[in-house]
């Protein structure tokens, strides 16, 4: 890593583009001090908004603005950083972008290029870069809470309290180990050793548990409508949707095509698929459609199976991950025990058939966000479970493999903290980021 001095000092917008009532654009560097000055007039007091109005080499008023100045290191990238807060029009911004990289030793950042600098000068660690990402990405509730919560660091500092754990256990070894001319598995120190791994692999399992659900709630669920022709399928999707999204017709074999939309349903993100209606049919559009239908349920976290209430009852169409229902309750017939009787026309059983898929989908009575959220965090903890379940075996016969099983473990949760292995997970990441970051 260079020091701060060699880097440029960067300039971008950080709001979102476009008109609006203000926009902030960013810099952070070296010759942030000396950027204020120049088109400022002098520099504002310390993290304290000042109007100024920001002048041109010439002279000339670009706009009034609010300038705020934050000293490194206690800056968010931990350089010299100033914010200022312009009029939201793109002829301001262009201008003012246009006099900041005139100046020498100034460009426009890349991509994530601030939340690099935080994460390389350790403001931030890698989880809690993962949890800006996915916050500012964030869209329903429960995504804003979970990304929340990782960017607080509530699993870097879980993976640093584990690890730390785990190297007081390989201490312990050690410690036996130099001892003990036998060097085998016996003895209180080796004892108390396995009983620290035994306490971490608990705690692992337990936020391997949540896995499943971290990655649903950052990525969304997707939940497929699924039922023989006529059902209602379309007529719900606009019901949950709120809106005439999928064509409805009395006309068995109305949808084909997939069709979908995105939910907010209590705060979980939710891809809803309408499908064709299920029959056997000749026409091979028809037949794709139905083919597409079965696959799509197949993957789905959760399938809303409809029968219309006025239907034959013949066919079982619960199990689990699915919800029957038993839609056009409006009309004459009788719901089955266990299945959820709604009307798309008059909205009965709607509210029921929500607050019934949030529970499936988050889980009944969970109120904790996961600490897991990513392919990578599961793969990290999977390795280190793997590690100290091997330790626990009781089928190691030299202390020494149980100290190598301890620091696998830790290593794997140093992976997870972003301390080792670090370069391809940083590329990947920071280039999901927009400008500004
Ligand atoms: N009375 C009543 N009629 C409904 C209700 N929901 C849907 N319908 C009617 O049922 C017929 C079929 O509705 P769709 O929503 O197109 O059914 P679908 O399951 O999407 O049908 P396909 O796309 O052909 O598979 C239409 O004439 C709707 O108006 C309801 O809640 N009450
Ligand atoms: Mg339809």
């Amino acid at each position: 890593m260079s020091a701060p001095d060699d880097l440029p000092t960067i300039v971008a917008l950080s709001s979102a583009a476009g008109r609006a009532g203000v926009a902030v654009v960013r810099l952070s560097g070296s010759r942030v001090r000396f950027v204020i000055e120049t088109i400022a007039g002098n520099l504002p007091s310390a993290r304290r908004a000042s109007l100024r109005t920001l002048r041109d080499p010439t002279g000339e008023a670009i706009d009034q603005a609010l300038v705020l100045y934050f000293p490194g290191p206690a800056s968010f990238t931990g350089e010299d950083v100033a914010e200022l807060h312009i009029h939201g029009a793109r002829s301001v911004l262009a201008r003012l972008l246009q006099v900041l990289c005139d100046l020498p030793g100034i460009r426009l950042a890349e991509p994530g290029e601030f939340t690099r600098r935080a994460f390389e000068a350790g403001k931030l660690d890698l989880s809690e870069v993962e949890g800006l990402i996915d916050l500012i990405d964030s869209e329903t509730e429960w995504q804003r809470r979970q990304a929340l919560r990782q960017m607080d660091g509530a699993l870097g500092i879980a993976a640093a309290n584990w690890r730390r754990a785990l190297i007081e256990a390989m201490a312990l070894l050690e410690a036996e180990i130099d001892f003990s001319d036998e060097a085998d598995v016996t003895g209180p120190l080796i004892e108390r050793a396995l009983a620290t791994a035994g306490d971490v692999l608990g705690q692992l399992r337990e936020a391997l548990g949540g896995f499943a659900r971290g990655e649903r709630i950052r990525e969304g669920f997707v939940v497929v409508l699924a039922g023989p022709p006529n059902a209602g399928k379309s007529s719900l999707l606009n019901a949950l949707a709120r809106r005439d999204v999928a064509i409805v017709s009395p006309i068995a074999g109305t949808t084909r095509d997939a069709i979908e939309v995105r939910l907010d349903l209590a705060g979980l993100p939710v891809t809803l698929i309408d499908t064709a209606g299920l029959r056997d049919s000749t026409d091979p559009i028809e037949a794709e459609g139905v083919g597409r239908a079965r696959a799509l349920a197949e993957k789905a976290d959760l399938v809303l199976s409809l029968r219309s209430i006025d239907s034959d009852p013949d066919r079982l169409h619960g199990g689990e991950g699915v919800i029957a229902l038993a839609t056009k309750v409006d009309l004459a017939g009788l719901a089955r025990p266990g299945e959820v009787a709604v009307s798309a026309q008059t909205g009965q059983g709607i509210p029921e058939l929500l607050t019934l898929m949030a529970e499936r989908l988050a889980g009944q009575g969970v109120v904790e966000p996961a600490l897991l959220t990513r392919e990578r965090h599961r793969v990290a903890v999977g390795q280190a479970i793997d590690a100290l379940e091997r330790a626990g075996s009781g089928r190691h016969d030299h202390a020494e493999l149980l100290a190598e099983d301890l620091r696998l473990a830790v290593r794997a949760l140093e992976r997870l903290l972003g301390r080792v292995d670090i370069e391809d997970v940083l590329d990947q990441l920071f280039a999901g980021f927009c400008i500004g970051k």
